[in-house]
């Protein structure tokens, strides 16, 4: 009888102690929720139904709606947005070229930009991956560095973006809903840890194309190799398609590709492992930076299909390169037997994936594979130095709060914005994730540095 109830106690302990560390969690992702939104909000078109005959030009309206802050009347203030933005075949934007300035100049975001914003961050068009119906998409962010008592609220106009009808038909504009970020400043709360607004309703858009017209064919377009083409109602071609093709289009013929030389893999004799030592830099972190010491990389190199990841790789501090701070870092590359054709991606504790694949790089490797080559010996093996192409620096939060998700967005900005509203600081040789430049305190210059990720946004992965 005693025995059985020592063993109903103690079970009863082990049901209570359970019972207490699930509350503990449930409390703990009730905060993490509450922490992540401050107020809900809207994005839209408006108006939403557009029509326009085909070679018209139109304006596409983009507004944030903001509600109040949660638990209140009080209105949620708007300073950032991130929107991607998609349409169908029968529209296009038209711009000179793809690059980002060309892009960020004919989207009327100039004249477009509502004066709550006073910055496009960055802006960008892409062809959207096959399988979608969708022709195109633009995404860009805007942000504003008006006083807190200046930004605006409730029907906040974003941008607007000039579209060409093209062939008649109906299409959609659509916001992606997996890019499309609002950031503010909740007056109710100004130290709430998290500034970000929930986008609780996405409103679409709908053209009608009407009309009929021909193309004419201008010149050829290297970037593209395929013929620039201009509507007229005169024009030779009956489609847009049949009229952009790249036949004929006289392009400087491209080097033949060189069939890929088998170079010999030097297999190393287990026990004498290969050492990869590397300088490299970080933007925005300086010389006098105090800061920025013993941030742990983490190191994948890649050869041949074989990979292998080092983790708290510490780098030590080895002069100046165009302003940054160089540091010097060393890997024994245990388990790793390719000694050629290697590539690097190195990963800090707030920045992007970064890949390294040939000596002295100053931009990005943009191929797959490496033609990096590491020897045993210590004293012989080459210092790659990585350090002109700087790690860029933002990644800090993520889905998951303080978790790296591999991607600078608008998630990341608010977390850096409110640490730099706050002043934070810490003592130099200690660390704040959101001290991107390392100089022990977030400031307006953190934001500028994770504003030059943010148009990358994406670590690199292959
Ligand atoms: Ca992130
Ligand atoms: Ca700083």
């Amino acid at each position: 009888m005693k025995k059985n109830n020592s063993l109903f106690i103690i079970i009863s302990l082990i049901l209570i102690l359970a019972l207490a560390a699930s509350v503990g969690l449930v409390q703990k992702s009730q905060e993490l929720r509450r922490g992540a939104y401050f107020a809900g909000t809207k994005v839209l078109f408006d108006p939403k139904e557009f029509a326009a005959n085909v070679g018209q030009e139109f304006s596409v309206p983009i507004y944030v709606e903001t509600q109040p802050v949660y638990g209140s009347q009080e209105p949620s203030k708007v300073d950032f947005v991130q929107a991607r933005v998609c349409w169908g075949k029968e529209v296009r934007i038209d711009v000179p070229s793809m690059d980002e300035a060309s892009v960020k100049d004919a989207l009327v975001f100039g004249a477009g930009v509502s004066p709550a914003f006073t910055e496009v961050m960055y802006s960008r068009m892409e062809q959207p991956q096959s399988g979608t119906n969708y022709q195109g998409c633009l995404e860009f962010a805007v942000r504003s560095d008006l006083p807190k008592d200046q930004l605006k609220s409730g029907m906040v106009r974003v941008a607007m973006i000039k579209f060409k009808a093209l062939s008649a038909g109906k299409g959609s504009i659509v916001f992606d809903t997996s890019r499309t970020l609002v950031s503010g400043y909740n007056s109710v709360d100004p130290n709430n840890i998290d500034q970000s607004l929930k986008v609780e309703e996405y409103v679409n858009a709908t053209y009608t194309v009407t009309g009929q017209t021909r193309y004419n064919r201008g010149n050829c377009n290297i970037n593209t190799g395929n013929f620039v083409c201009t509507a007229a109602a005169d024009g030779t071609y009956a489609t847009l398609a049949e009229c952009e093709t790249s036949d004929g289009c006289d392009v400087a013929p491209t080097p033949p590709q060189a069939s890929p030389t088998l170079t010999p893999t030097v297999t190393v004799v287990p026990g004498n492992n290969l050492v990869l030592n590397f300088r490299y830099s970080v933007v925005g972190v300086r010389d006098d930076s105090q800061c920025a010491e013993n941030w742990p990389l983490q190191v994948i190199v890649l050869g041949s299909g074989e990979t292998k990841m080092y983790q708290n790789v510490i780098g030590t501090k080895e002069g100046v390169v165009e302003g940054r701070l160089v540091y010097r870092a060393r890997v024994v590359l245990e388990g790793f037997r390719q000694a050629n054709n290697v590539a690097v991606f190195v990963k800090g504790p707030k920045h992007l994936q970064m890949k390294y694949a040939k000596a002295d790089q100053d931009s990005a490797y943009d191929k797959a594979g490496g033609e990096l080559t590491l020897t045993s010996d210590p004293n012989t093996s080459s210092v790659y130095d990585f350090s002109r192409y700087a790690m860029l620096a933002g990644d800090v939060t993520g889905a998951t709060f303080e978790r790296q998700d591999g991607v600078v967005d608008g998630r990341d900005f608010s977390y850096v914005k409110t640490r730099a509203i706050q002043r934070l600081s810490c003592n130099p040789g200690q660390s704040l994730l959101a001290d991107l430049d390392g100089n022990c305190l977030v400031s307006g210059t953190d934001i500028t540095t994770l504003m030059l990720s943010l148009a990358e946004k994406q670590g690199q992965l292959y």
